[in-house]
């Protein structure tokens, strides 16, 4: 026992640099980047980082099987079943240059996911925690007592939570938006894009990026697009609910929109949440108790306006899951808007499982 301790300093000696894979979609996936950033800078890694999402795991991962002597710190990304061989092909490649691999994740994760990272050898950490989000896990894990890594945490939390009570939290996250929606459109790298951003909150936290006293970005122009992208959104929002399609189902008010580009379904999911944006044509409609949000490739975003339905339940009948407030599950490509909300709807009428009985 002694003896193995006493050879653990010697491993981790033997790391130059640390590689930060994180999710490129939102502050928890960028603020677990930065909270792996400051662990490098605190042990002195050389530090890179690639920021992907869920379909790409096969080119990020593919990419670092040839590094050596580095630590792999994977975050907010829950291992996907269907690039499971290839990551383990990769990662296993990896450590037999001396590389060691860091997982930390708050998503759901398969038994056999779990066993295959679990089992690759140079003691793997795994940890995953559905009650934190991803930057809370990487705050405890790498450097609990790192004031700044603790603000980080608390940010990501607010918006991983949809809590919405730290401003800054809720500019970051438009912030990120409006930085990945741009270098999408114009087919740039979404991680070098939001690089900058990163290091800045990695160096200082959110002061780095954001001046609390003016409720403004400190970089000017950020500043501006940020603006311009929430009224921009607004106006989207209140299009994309005038066009609803509702049916009442087991007593619950079911209302599908389609999301328009450029909104993200947490946004979408918050705003038709609220009487006061639903003021349409002059009438209001009442807050739906389920809401589906379809995107154009077919993908479904699902919310809850009140407690009365499960969102993961309904989402388990559409190849998804998530949380009873939150899910997401999968369509698949449509040409007819009306005829995929009467699938929805026949669909939901076909079992109780997703109500919340009063
Ligand atoms: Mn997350």
């Amino acid at each position: 026992m002694s003896e193995e301790r006493e050879s653990e300093p010697k491993t981790v000696k033997k790391f130059t640099s640390l590689h930060s894979i994180s999710h490129d979609k939102d502050v928890d996936g960028l603020n677990s980047a930065a909270i792996v950033w400051r662990y490098a800078k605190s042990k002195g890694f050389d530090f890179s980082v690639t920021l992907t999402d869920y379909g790409s795991f096969e080119p990020v991962f593919s990419s670092i099987a040839s590094r050596r002597n580095t630590l792999i710190v994977v975050s907010d990304l829950g291992m996907d079943d269907t690039s499971l061989d290839t990551v383990v092909t990769s990662l296993t490649r990896a450590i037999s240059q001396g590389c060691k691999i860091v997982w930390l994740d708050h998503h759901q994760w398969s038994e056999k996911a779990i066993k295959a990272i679990r089992t690759l050898p140079n003691k793997p950490v795994l940890r995953i925690n559905h009650d934190y989000c991803a930057a809370e896990i990487a705050h405890k894990v790498l450097m609990p007592r790192d004031e700044i890594c603790a603000e980080l945490a608390r940010i990501a939390h607010d918006t991983d939570f949809n809590l919405r009570e730290i401003e800054g939290a809720m500019a970051l996250t438009d912030a990120v938006s409006v930085i990945r929606f741009g270098a999408i459109d114009r087919r740039e790298d979404v991680s070098d894009a939001l690089y900058p951003v990163i290091s800045q909150l990695a160096e200082s936290g959110l002061e780095g990026v954001w001046d609390d006293s003016t409720k403004k970005f400190n970089d000017p122009v950020l500043n501006k697009r940020v603006d311009h992208y929430r009224k921009d959104k607004k106006k989207k929002m209140r299009k994309a609910l005038a066009g609803h399609c509702d049916n009442v189902i087991h007593d619950r008010l079911v209302r599908v929109v389609e999301i328009p580009s450029g909104v993200t379904s947490t946004d979408l999911g918050t705003f038709a949440a609220k009487s006061e944006n639903l003021e349409i044509d002059g009438n209001t409609l009442q807050v739906a108790d389920l809401l589906f949000m379809l995107s154009q490739g077919g993908m479904l975003g699902i919310r809850r306006g009140h407690e009365t339905v499960l969102c993961n339940m309904v989402a388990k009948q559409f190849n998804g899951g998530g949380h009873p407030f939150a899910a997401g599950g999968e369509y698949g490509l449509y040409e007819d808007f009306q005829a995929v909300c009467d699938d929805l709807f026949l669909t939901l009428s076909k079992n109780k499982d997703w109500l919340v009985e009063a």
